[in-house]
């Protein structure tokens, strides 16, 4: 092989494989890869088969991609990006990767002259759900885009061996399986056998000083594993690709040796089997922890292994460790990750001998945190307790930084209570390490996820630290890569807009803007509804296919897809759709029209009530679309399993995006905007993402209802009395009288009676508050939908303003007011 400078040159050499992008090249690459990769023939191959072949087809040319984004990052000496999250959830790659190289319709052509079909092939992909709803998403998004805008960066997480459960809807009730995705193996991935590493849990420390009286901590393990990355390239679109970097745990070698010297060989295998436990499974909860002691172990380890695997990249490149945080930023996603401020820490000073204020230095100015939630349940703290018995040395970190922290703060302007409600460990009760304050310590800036859920961080949650360091906060509103949620998934609406505005909103959806006159244009929104209909009849079939129902595409598809919680009280939907079933049914009255409502999403399984509400979602349902008086107009489906793949089919074909959430709770929200940029029109309060949304797209195109944060606020301050707000208003007491009736319950009055008890008498998402807002509105989106030219004009008027919701925005955000990375483009 002649010695190659640059890998562009290996390229053109000749007898290198031919990884084209022509129609015939995608021909012969697939055609090789299922003869000599997978060992078939057209005639017996499988549907899985062909998917593989094309998977491996189109990994070879992301690769391409990859190894010269890479030789350019490391020419460059560029500074860059480290992103670490316990989640991510990246969707079928496939498609994605068509698009990014831009040979849909090339490979659609080659795989026709075989007669083979792509989206039957496109179908064959089982997605990994390596996370629980929107954290992971939003991390997926973000590679995306940091891949298109060319930003130095890879992407850290946990090779779950069992994703996201299946979940399976059985007599109305959620039911959970195991997700083995990769039982027909993962054609994205490729082992790194060399990349791997120990980790360390348990056992204890022991402190010694040496002539010069310098003391010496050294951590004397229980358990050792070993951790070995997986690589997956993500594709930008006509751009660079990154690597999303996961690690699976396995037994080290050195520990079998031991047992098997001894001669118990079942020891041996059955340590290996619960060293490998570790990436079993992803935890199902999206809120609220149980503390349990595998996910510390889970997120020690791969924090650990990505730590280990930076400062290894940095040290390759020849530098010293006093310089990390000049090369290197990590981005913390949510506290999932912040033993890394600890671990970092142990690198420095135990492992590389680093001064404590040198490492310190290094560590506050390498971290970045990004916050997800103001729920108190789901404020991860982990017990002093489990920390000593797992991390022994982490828990010692732990405290040497608090108290320095509160020598530090106790010198400045602070009462004793903000001084001890600052503390890193919170020994009201059982003593806990609060991980929000550590990572916020730990870094050199924290953000929110959209301005009111940023603003509120600020002002509740870490209003100490606020104070401290104003600066150190920041808004960074999230953001969903269009390419995905509309280029790939709405092909249609995406060919129309490019027809009429041409291409560039791809890589700059501001573009979308000039979207903005065509709304006063009847030939256009004629176009617009024609393709809204088409996306709506592909759903149909899909909830045909699902649950067995049929409805109308002509029908109002009025969505809310997310995890089932009650802050984003999907409960408060099924009231509505119950006053207006009781009006039809009772008062022989029927104003509204023909609409479906859909619901998706999963509920931890370990939380009654969303169990609940599913079940009730599904019991109105049965109600309803068994009822030959109504079901011409009401239908009600819940579409079991939601996924991304599941999502790509929704958005496209929605009409009306649920945003319910009481105002306060919702982070930022993403489906939102997935929504809205699929020409859905939204019913939301002012929560989380909305209240931008709704200032981007105009208060004119944004049905708004529900109490405002403050309102909300006063209301509890108040004291709140959900009874008499049932029995002030008859309309809403019939519904919730109605949740235990016979006719709902089918003879098992209790069914329902926990939901019934709960919201007369605590209500704490204020369901009942914000009810007649809410009917009242919905009154008012029927009035614009009789209207269709106005709906079409209005949702022509979302989508023109939806640039600012681009995760390539929200990667700029981050690159400017956070990481102070530029791209380095190939
Ligand atoms: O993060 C969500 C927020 O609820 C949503 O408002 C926001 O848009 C999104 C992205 O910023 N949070 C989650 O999805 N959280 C989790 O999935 C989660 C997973 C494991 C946990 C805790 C939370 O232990």
């Amino acid at each position: 092989m002649p010695k190659i400078k640059k890998t562009e040159n290996y390229f053109t050499q000749p007898g290198v494989a031919n990884i084209g992008l022509s129609k015939e090249d995608i021909k012969t690459s697939f055609l090789e890869k299922l003869f000599y990769s997978l060992g078939r023939i057209p005639v017996v191959a499988t549907k899985n088969d062909f998917y593989t072949s094309l998977a491996l087809t189109v990994r070879d040319r992301v690769f391409r991609k990859y190894v010269k984004s890479l030789e350019q990052y490391v020419e460059e000496d560029a500074r860059g990006v480290a992103y670490l999250s316990a989640e991510y959830l990246p969707g079928p790659h496939l498609g994605n990767n068509l698009l990014n190289l831009e040979i849909m319709e090339e490979t659609r052509e080659a795989l026709a002259e075989l007669n083979l079909n792509l989206d039957e092939i496109l179908n064959e992909e089982v997605e990994p759900g390596l996370g629980n709803g929107g954290l992971g998403r939003l991390a997926s998004c973000y590679m995306d885009s940091l891949a298109t805008l060319g930003i130095p960066s890879i992407a850290y997480g946990i090779r779950y061996e069992f994703g996201i459960f299946k979940q399976e809807i059985q007599d109305g009730w959620q039911i959970e399986s195991t997700d083995k995705w990769l039982h027909n193996r993962n054609p994205w991935e490729v082992i790194r056998p060399e990349i791997s590493f120990e980790v360390k849990f348990g056992g204890h420390t022991e402190h010694s000083r040496d002539q010069d009286n310098k003391l010496h901590i050294e951590w004397i393990p229980g358990t050792e594993i070993k951790g070995t990355a997986f690589d997956t390239p993500i594709l930008g679109y006509q751009s660079n690709a990154i690597i999303l970097r996961l690690w699976k745990a396995e037994a080290t070698e050195s520990f079998d040796f031991a047992a098997y010297n001894l001669g118990d060989y079942y020891r041996a295998v059955e340590k290996k089997m619960r060293s490998e436990n570790i990436t079993k499974v992803l935890y199902p909860n999206d809120e609220n922890l149980s503390g349990k002691e595998l996910r510390l172990k889970q997120q020690y380890f791969f924090v650990c292994c990505s730590l280990k695997d930076i400062i290894r990249l940095h040290l390759l490149q020849g530098r010293k460790l006093e310089t990390l945080h000049e090369k290197f930023t990590i981005q913390l996603n949510d506290t999932h990750p912040s033993i890394a401020v600890a671990e970092l820490m142990r690198l420095l000073v135990d492992v590389h001998q680093m001064g404590w204020e040198d490492a310190w230095k290094v560590t506050q100015n390498t971290f970045a945190y990004t916050n997800h939630t103001l729920l108190p349940e789901a404020l991860e703290k982990w017990p002093v307790n489990l920390l000593r018995n797992l991390l022994p040395r982490h828990l010692e970190i732990i405290y040497e930084i608090n108290s320095r922290f509160i020598t530090e703060i106790r010198e400045k302007d602070f009462s004793g209570e903000q001084i001890s409600r600052m503390f890193l460990i919170d020994d009201r009760g059982e003593p806990t390490v609060r991980m929000a304050h550590l990572a916020t310590v730990g870094s050199y800036k924290v953000n929110g996820v959209s301005a009111l859920h940023s603003g509120l961080l600020q002002e509740q949650v870490l209003k100490d630290f606020a104070q401290l360091w104003p600066k150190k906060f920041t808004n960074v509103t999230n953001g969903i890569t269009h390419r995905r949620f509309l280029a790939v998934s709405n092909p249609r609406l995406a060919a129309l807009i490019s027809e009429n505005i041409g291409k560039d909103w791809l890589t700059q959806l501001d573009k979308l803007k000039g979207l903005e006159p065509f709304a006063a244009n009847k030939d256009f929104r004629s176009k617009w509804m024609q393709v809204k209909l088409e996306n709506k009849k592909n759903l149909a079939t899909h909830i045909k296919e699902l649950t067995g129902i049929e409805i109308k595409p002509e029908m109002l598809l009025d969505i809310q897809v997310k995890r089932i919680h009650e802050y984003k009280r999907q409960h408060l939907k099924v009231l509505h759709i119950l006053s207006l079933y009781l009006q039809i049914k009772k008062d022989k009255q029927n104003t509204v029209p023909p609409t479906a409502f859909v619901f998706a999403g999963k509920a931890a399984p370990g939380y009654f009530m969303a169990k609940r509400i599913i079940k009730l979602i599904t019991s109105v349902g049965d109600l309803i679309n068994n009822d030959p008086e109504v079901n011409g107009t009401l239908k009600v489906i819940f579409l079991p399993n939601f996924s991304v793949k599941l999502a790509q089919h929704v958005y496209p074909g929605a009409d009306l995006s649920e945003q319910i959430s009481m105002a306060g709770k919702e982070a930022s929200g993403t489906g939102n905007m997935k929504f809205a940029l699929n020409g859905a029109l939204t019913v939301g309060t002012l929560d989380g993402a909305n209240v931008e949304i709704r200032e981007e797209v105009g208060e004119e195109n944004f049905f708004l209802f529900g109490l405002t944060t403050e309102e909300v606020a006063d209301k509890k301050k108040q004291g709140y009395h959900p009874y008499k707000i049932y029995s002030e208003n008859e309309n809403l007491k019939r519904v919730i009288d109605f949740l235990i009736s016979d006719e709902l319950t089918k003879g098992d009055p209790e069914l329902f009676r926990s939901v019934y008890d709960n919201l007369l008498n605590q209500d704490p998402y204020l369901l009942l508050e914000d009810y007649q807002s809410y009917v009242d509105q919905m009154e008012n989106v029927y009035k614009v939908w009789q209207d269709p030219e106005k709906w079409a004009q209005m949702s022509i008027l979302n989508v023109a303003n939806m640039g600012k919701f681009s995760s390539d925005r929200s990667i700029k955000d981050y690159c400017e007011k956070i990481w102070k990375v530029g791209a380095v483009k190939v």
